[in-house]
């Protein structure tokens, strides 16, 4: 069947998201997530202006032809916009494909390697006994691997922590998985690696002499220390046996790694911001990292991202697909039955969307006892409310950034 038809939705119920919908000549729909946080209306313009009108006409059933005209056909490559748009049309024919086929994308995909998704939660607080709340909370949800953030003393405002109730947000508290709040200029934040470096060992004995040894324990660095740093990090934590430790140099500089791992046995998670198999090629072929953080949704869709797994997997390297709320309820049905398939399934980041997106997106996948499920409908299983979407017009959001003490910009 040809595609008769392909628009472009953004919506933001309790924050903004980018959705590919195409229809085909027989009236069969299917959902892409092209979301950027923080540049959405890029992605848009990218979809809209350049994608659309060579989808119409095309042949729905040809997804790996369509991924490599879009590639290839535009002579720019790779980049996070692109790539999320590219992801979108990729998502969108598999859901297709599997609706056609009447069986859920997993199943075209190899089927299912295990019954459920180990996924992984969102713990913080500005101190130990707020902490200790939030992991326990956690596990009253039913997780059963938790991230750890925690605030730093003499800091005002850490990533990945809930913050103080401010004016710049109608007096609400700024949560870290809602990181880009709506507003038209970004928020301001502080930073101090050699604080951070002090406090976080500390935590972690707080926590695992609290919880105990079994509790999977992650952290993210955010990007945020030097190669050198990141190794001392490692090193210092290596007593609490971290799940893993997430990008902790940023990503750009792929050496460093090299050098971190000379250090320290703690497993490192890299490559949330990363968009291609070319970017994790050096990651994985020199072993540099445990696990892969790349999200359907930044790396042109279920096609490439299953390809950069499968070449991880012949190293022993595994998923940790990137998972917070900025990927759509469709992103990360995508993200689920691909976990399902593969072999080399590490670990699924998982944090529950607001109430007004559900309204908005449809889903039927299951969450029970800390594991997630995609279901078993044709397709991805999603289905978006165009009615309840058009409520939720666009709003500007921008990601918080970081300054040091004397001013200057750091890795946010
Ligand atoms: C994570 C991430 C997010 C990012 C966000 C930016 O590990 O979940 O680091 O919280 O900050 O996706 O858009
Ligand atoms: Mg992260």
């Amino acid at each position: 069947m040809t595609i008769d038809k392909a628009e472009v939705i953004l919506t933001s119920p309790d924050r903004n998201f980018v959705t590919l919908k195409i229809t085909t000549a027989d009236g069969l729909t299917g959902l892409g997530d092209a979301t950027l946080n923080g540049r959405e209306r890029a992605v848009v313009s990218y979809l809209a202006d350049h994608v659309v009108p060579l989808l119409l006409g095309r042949d729905e059933s040809r997804i790996e032809d369509t991924w490599q005209f879009l590639y290839r056909g535009a002579y720019w490559r790779r980049g996070p916009v692109t790539m999320a748009a590219i992801a979108a049309v990729d998502m969108a024919l598999w859901d297709i494909k599997g609706k056609r086929a009447g069986m859920p994308v997993y199943q075209l995909l190899g089927g299912a390697s295990r019954t459920g998704l180990l996924a992984y939660g969102h713990a913080s607080g500005k101190d130990l006994p707020e902490l200790f709340d939030s992991v326990r909370d956690h596990q009253e949800q039913g997780y059963r691997a938790i991230r750890i953030q925690t605030g730093v003393p003499g800091l005002k405002a850490v990533y990945g922590i809930a913050s103080q109730a401010s004016d710049a947000f109608g007096g609400e508290a700024r949560y870290d998985h809602e990181p880009a709040r709506r507003g038209s200029l970004p928020m301001e934040e502080d930073w101090d690696t050699r604080s951070y470096l002090r406090h976080l060992p500390g935590v972690f004995e707080a926590v695992r002499n609290e919880f105990g040894p079994e509790l999977p324990l992650l952290h993210d660095g955010h990007h945020r220390m030097t190669p050198i740093e990141a190794a001392k990090l490692g090193k210092a934590l290596e007593p609490y046996d971290l799940f893993w430790l997430e990008d902790c140099t940023p990503a750009e500089n792929q050496e460093a790694l090299r050098l971190v791992r000379r250090h320290t046995t703690t497993p490192l998670a890299i490559g949330e911001i990363l968009n291609t198999v070319w970017d994790f090629k050096d990651l994985i072929r020199e072993q540099l990292i445990d696990y892969v953080r790349g999200a359907v949704t930044h790396m042109g869709g279920i096609s490439a991202l299953k390809k950069t797994l499968d070449y991880a997997a012949m190293f022993q390297i595994k998923s940790g697909m990137h998972g917070p709320t900025d990927i759509s309820p469709v992103g990360m049905a995508a993200a689920m039955h691909l976990g399902l398939a593969i072999h080399n399934f590490g670990i699924q980041e998982y944090m529950r969307h607001g109430a007004k997106t559900d309204s908005v997106f449809r889903q039927s996948f299951t969450w029970e006892n800390g594991m997630l499920h995609p279901g078993d409908e044709p397709g991805l299983g999603v289905e978006l409310d165009v009615d309840e979407a058009g409520k939720y017009p666009y709003e500007q959001a921008y990601l918080p950034y970081n300054r040091l003490a004397d001013g200057t910009v750091h890795d946010w």
